[in-house]
């Protein structure tokens, strides 16, 4: 058994991709034309000073005090090979090639399609509660909904948890003191459903041969087991995961990643650890999305989920690797790190069969 946590890069926050541009030193500058001699003609002005190897181009964005003067000055670059010799900053991990902004006219650092990158993008263990993560819920006052539970969690003290907080069950009829449906065919009863999204984040646009996206969580489920009609089984409570592109938009649109039909709908008392590729969205802003709906008031007399070690992530391939992540044939390289498992964690939603990530989730009960 396993439990989602990794030992690198323990951030007990939401970690969103900064939109801004890193790299904006306050390095004192010098207005480069300053010394044009023809105000103008001020369009060749700019051209020669470009061309000029020697130009002592201002680093970064303009300074704050100064944008009168950029307002009212030309451009500094206007195309990537101005910038080879501007000093923008640092920029993290990936994001370092330089170009040249066409709309500020300013030299910036963007991301480097074949690096790799190691990095935690979003980070949550629900220890402080649900964060910034939000709740919908149609039926609210039901008791019935997403919150955080200290009844079961994966790692910490708590965990999110859909169900009755006080009863631990996602049966929403009418119960006695001792948590027992006062109507025993549960007439009272109705449907139940909530979901749980998670703040937006960016997946950078590196290349897919180098670099991983993807999800891991532990969930926790005891859920109404499939049904068999004729033969066939069918799961009508459902817990899913979902991508979330576009959130929150008009163009919203969503697409599963982990349903609990893939379990039958029990963990076994036990938190099961999950990894989700996430590289369809690569160069997109999403969200995740937790979602359990009972489609009907029918046995609903179950505990419900706990989801816990909620993580974004990206991850380089091993070096020498020519693939990304892992499979039945390229298996991962130990970590060397103790109590963690090594196996490939194969993806909930791997299009390849057998296809996941070395996620290294830590051993439970180990050590
Ligand atoms: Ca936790
Ligand atoms: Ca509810
Ligand atoms: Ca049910």
């Amino acid at each position: 058994m396993t439990r989602g946590v990794r030992w690198s890069c323990r951030v007990p926050v939401v970690a969103v991709l900064a939109a801004s541009i890193l790299g904006c030193s306050g390095n004192s500058m010098k207005n480069p034309y300053e010394d044009v001699e023809d105000p103008t003609d001020a369009e060749d002005a700019v051209e020669d000073a470009i061309a000029d190897a020697s130009l002592d181009l201002p680093v970064g964005d303009a300074p704050a005090d100064s944008s009168a003067d950029v307002d009212a000055g030309p451009p500094r670059c206007a195309k990537d090979e101005d910038c080879a010799n501007v000093d923008p900053g640092v920029g993290e991990e990936c994001r370092q090639r330089k170009y040249c902004d066409l709309e500020t006219g300013v030299c910036e650092l963007t991301w480097q399609a074949d690096c790799c990158r190691d990095r935690e993008i979003l980070s949550q263990g629900f220890e402080g509660g649900l964060g910034a993560w939000t709740v919908e819920d149609p039926f609210k006052g039901d008791r019935v909904t997403w919150s955080v539970s200290q009844h079961w969690k994966a790692f910490g003290a708590s965990s999110a948890y859909f169900g009755d907080p006080a009863c631990h069950t996602y049966y929403n009829g009418a119960m006695d003191s001792g948590c027992v449906p006062t109507d025993p065919k549960g007439l009272d009863a109705s449907r139940v459903t909530a979901s749980l999204t998670s703040p937006s984040f960016e997946l950078p646009p590196l290349n897919l041969a180098k670099t991983s996206f993807f999800v891991s969580f532990d969930v926790w489920i005891a859920a109404e087991p499939p049904i068999l009609t004729d033969g066939q089984s069918i799961q009508l409570d459902l817990f899913r995961v979902f991508a979330v592109l576009n959130p929150g938009t008009i163009s919203e649109t969503t697409k599963v990643i982990f349903t609990s039909a893939a379990l039958g709908n029990t963990t076994g008392d036990r938190f099961i650890h999950v990894v989700g590729d996430l590289s369809e969205w690569r160069n997109k802003t999403i969200a995740l999305r937790l979602d359990f709906d009972s489609l009907d008031p029918r046995d609903n007399h179950f505990e419900g989920v706990y989801v816990d070690e909620i993580r974004v992530s990206t991850s380089c391939n091993a070096a020498g690797a020519t693939a990304p992540g892992c499979s039945p044939t390229v298996a991962c390289v130990p970590d060397s790190v103790p109590c963690t498992e090594d196996s490939c964690q194969v993806f909930s939603n791997a299009v390849l069969q057998g296809a996941g990530v070395c996620d290294h989730p830590l051993l439970v009960d180990c050590g």
